[in-house]
This record gives structure tokens, sequence and C-alpha cells, in this order.
């Protein structure tokens, strides 16, 4: 049906699939497609990526879209392979153009179905894959209307309240080179020093999808656990539970639990460590009987923070043996691990679709990894490869999510050793972190000059005043930070 949304200084005309209802900071238009014959022409669109690693920002309509070029592989890890085109402005969730004077006309899904948005000249459009959540809609200040829609979002999907503190994680350092003699060392070099996690990233388990103590930690994982606790640190372990190597055991001996492709084989949903990897089936009770004893036993080791990665994998396209949206199935399976691991453990997503995970996740990654290097000039069309600036360009793209739930921009740096990163550069990522609210490294004080861990204690221990100023300008405890020249 037609509407028109009368903004008063602009009037839009809609095709809209239900009535609209207005509230004090937009309307609510019932679940269908939808369009909106902006006024504005060729402008800016905010487009907003799938997954963490998806890349968000704003492009002008007349100029390259913004999203992952030319590679299958990468596009079916780090975005929505199945919606995402390099041929129109478009992306998922939430969606904005820019008319004058520092307004903009959003539109965002208050809900699941793969909602995307997308825009041209004329018409700022959405429509889910299944059109089950009803829509946003609001013209206003940049900032006000982005953070109406997020008060929207989570007055649906909730919100949770859980602080994750400074972080220290393994990752940035050693990468899978971990053993328990290295932890061990790390952890007691690190006691006294203003952390409130310690979190052991990838390389603990023997090969990703079979979650037991692998051969370099002999010990088991509660002497681990229990190791960081000593020390004074809350601690945190990785997982990838939604996914699973060809060579696992689990993937070996149950491919009856993996999300299968239209022969009846194994569905692939991604690639990493050199290789393709599958994914769970979690509408079948045995997937959930699996998670429930993988979770159970990753609490019973002492692990109280829990950075979930790889999440995405559980909401791709395929065969389940319940016909369910694929970020339904999603949603169910992290509120069933919630249920497992009770309200007090921190769940971190990676690699998580971001609106499917409102409510249910402490925080999320809201960008690609950071690397101790600025730029990747191999992958030039890719702004989901590893680097800083890729990682900090993404994550400032969503500061507006920091109402939804925390929002981790990736490690920073402190260590001049073993990096390419320059002090400034350093500083800028520190920066990021700060504005994100958001703190965490992987330098191990033994890499560190004595200034560095002077910086690093001082930087942790910091509590900022946030304020934003212009789209890319902040104000962090007074002093001016102006990303524009980065992005
Ligand atoms: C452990 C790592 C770290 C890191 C995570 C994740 O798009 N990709 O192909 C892609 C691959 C790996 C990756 C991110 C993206 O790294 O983000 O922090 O935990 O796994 O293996």
């Amino acid at each position: 049906m037609l509407h028109t949304f009368d903004f008063g200084t602009v009037r839009i005309p809609a095709n809209v699939s239900g009535h609209p209802t207005s509230t004090p900071s937009g309307y609510i238009v019932p679940a269908g497609p939808l369009a909106l014959l902006h006024p504005f022409g060729d402008t800016e669109f905010y487009r907003h990526g799938w997954n963490s690693w998806s890349p968000s920002g704003w492009a002008r309509t007349d100029g390259a879209t913004i999203g992952i070029k030319n590679s299958p592989r990468r596009l079916l890890t780090a975005d929505d392979a199945v919606n995402e085109t390099p041929h129109a402005h478009s992306g998922s969730a939430v969606g904005a153009v820019a008319g004058p004077d520092g307004n903009v006309l959003l539109v965002g899904a208050l809900g699941l179905g793969t909602p995307r948005v997308g825009a041209d000249a004329n018409v700022l459009w959405a429509r889910g894959e299944e059109d089950v959540c009803d829509w946003f809609v609001a013209y206003g200040p940049e900032r006000t209307v982005f953070a109406d829609y997020a008060d929207a979002v989570s007055e649906r999907l909730g919100r949770r309240s859980q602080r994750a503190g400074t972080v220290w994680s393994s990752w940035y350092s050693f990468f899978e080179d971990i053993d328990e003699d290295l932890v061990a060392r790390t952890v007691s070099d690190l006691a006294g020093y203003p952390f409130d996690v310690f979190q052991l990233d990838d390389g603990w388990e023997p090969i990703v999808g079979d979650w037991i103590a692998g051969a370099k930690f002999p010990s088991g994982m509660a002497t681990t656990a229990s190791r960081i606790a000593d020390a004074g640190f809350r601690p945190g372990l990785w997982l990838a539970p939604m996914i699973a190597l060809p060579d696992s055991d689990i993937a070996r001996t149950r491919p009856d639990l993996l999300v299968q492709d239209d022969d009846g084989r194994p569905l692939v949903s991604g690639y990493n460590w050199n290789s393709h990897y599958y994914s769970l089936d979690t509408t079948q009770s045995e997937v959930k009987d699996h998670l429930r004893e993988v979770f159970e036993r990753v609490v019973g080791w002492g692990f109280g923070y829990l950075k979930l990665d790889f999440m995405y994998a559980g909401a791709i396209t395929g065969n389940r043996r319940e016909n369910v949206h694929r970020e339904t199935a999603y949603r169910d399976a992290i509120r069933h691990i919630r249920e497992v691991v009770g309200d007090s453990m921190y769940l971190l997503g990676c690699g998580v679709p971001m609106l499917p995970s409102v409510g249910v996740f402490d925080g999320t990654r809201v960008g690609p990894d950071v690397g101790a290097f600025w730029d990747n000039a191999e992958r030039a069309d890719d702004p989901s490869g590893v680097g800083a600036r890729n990682s900090l360009v993404a994550s400032i793209n969503r500061v507006w999510m920091k109402r939804l739930y925390e929002v981790d921009p990736d490690a920073i740096y402190f260590r001049s050793a073993r990096s390419l990163l320059s002090e400034g550069e350093r500083q800028v990522l520190r920066d990021t972190a700060a504005i994100l609210e958001f703190r965490s490294t992987s330098d191990p004080v033994e890499w560190l000059t004595t200034e560095e861990r002077a910086q690093l204690i001082d930087y942790m221990e910091e509590t900022a005043v946030i304020e934003q100023t212009g789209r890319y300008a902040f104000r962090i405890n007074g002093r001016e930070v102006d990303l524009t020249p980065i992005m």
C-alpha cells in the first residue's frame, strides 16, 4: 500500500506492506517489503555488514560499493554470501541515506529473517529473506536516529548488562602456538597487571570441532583455568562450537549432526585453518545435547568468560532437521548455550551475525581481525582482511551498536617489538578501543619495554568519558580525537 511519511521538513512517499504506527522516535512499519522514495539523489548510504567481520560504512550511491569483492570463499566466511552482492549498495539489517544538514533517513529491522536494506539515488528499500520482522523508519540527526533505532531493537531483543572489563588474549601474540607452560609463564608475568580477564584463544583444542584438552595441555584445562584464577584473573576460553573441521572426531563419526547440502552431504560453511569446515545442525536435539555436554565441561573446568567464534556458521543456509529460518535456528542455539552456562558467564561473540545476537551475547566483535601492521595491500578488494586499518574502520562505523551490547574492536598494541605499527598507529588503535569502551591486548609483559609496560598500566586503569562530536570525531576525557582522515 502507499503511504507518505511526514517528517516535517521532508515528506517521503513510500510503498509499505502494512499501516505504519507513529512513535516519539520514528515509525514502526509491519513486516514485508518496503520502498521509500527519498528526495536526496545520489548521496551517502550507510551499509551494515551481516557478521562481526563484514564491512560496514558510508559510501556514495554513485561510487564504489563497500564489501568483499572477487572472493566467494571469503564472502562465505565473512559476510552473508546468499544475499551480498558487489553490484548494489546494500547491507544487512539497517541502512540509511544522508539528507541535508546532517540528517539521515534510516530503515532498520526490529527482528530476524536476514533483513536487507539497500539504496540508490531514488529509493531506500528493505526486505527480508523471510519477511517476518517489523521495520523502524526515522528521519533526523544521524546520531539520534541510529541511537533511536538501537533502542527500538533492544526493546524487542533485549540488552545484557554484564561488562567484560579489561582483557588479555593470547591470539595476537602467540596465535595457535600456545601450550600449558607458555600460558603459565605468561600468566605469572601478568600477575598484578590491571586485567580482569585472561582469555586463552585458539590452539588449546586438538582440532576445531573436538572441545577437549589437546596434547599441549597434558594437565587438562581445569589446571590452566585455576592457574589463571589464582593469578587474580577471570579465566577465559575460545571455542567455535558451531563448526567442525573435516578431520575432527565429530565430523568423521557423526556426519548426521552436520547441516547438509541438497545431496545430503555435509555443507561447506566457510574456510579457515587451510581447510573448509562444516556446521552443526543445531535444530537436532542430539546437537543440543552435544552442546550441553561441551558447555557443561567448559564451565566445569572453571572458565567464566567465553569467546564464541565463527558463530555465523550456525546461521548459514542449508538443510536442517527443523524447517526454521537460519537466523532463528542460530538465536535458539545461543539461548540454549546461555541456559547451560548460566547468567553470570560472560559471552563474547565473534564472527556472529550482529542482529540475532542482541540480548543473548554480552559483547560482540564488531570488525575484522587486527594485526601488527597497518594495511594489507595483498587484499585490496577485501575490507574484511586482517590488519589494523580494516579493523578500526569497520569498528568505528559500528559505534552506535554500543547500545545493544559491549562492542569489541579487537586487541590493541603497546609493544614496538614484533610489530610494523608506528607509535601513532598504535595510538589510533588505543583511541578506537577507548571510544568503543572495550580494552584488550595480547602483548606479553616480556615483549614490552619498561615505558611500554607503564603505558599499558595507565591505559588499562584509565576510566574515560567519551563524547561523540561528529560522525568520526570524538572527545576522550576532553581530548579531541578526529578519525575522519583515516576513514
Ligand atoms: C582464532 C581466530 C581469533 C580471531 C578471530 C578468528 O574471515 N575469516 O576468514 C576469518 C578467519 C579467522 C578469523 C577471523 C576471520 O579469526 O576473529 O580473533 O580468535 O579466529 O582462530
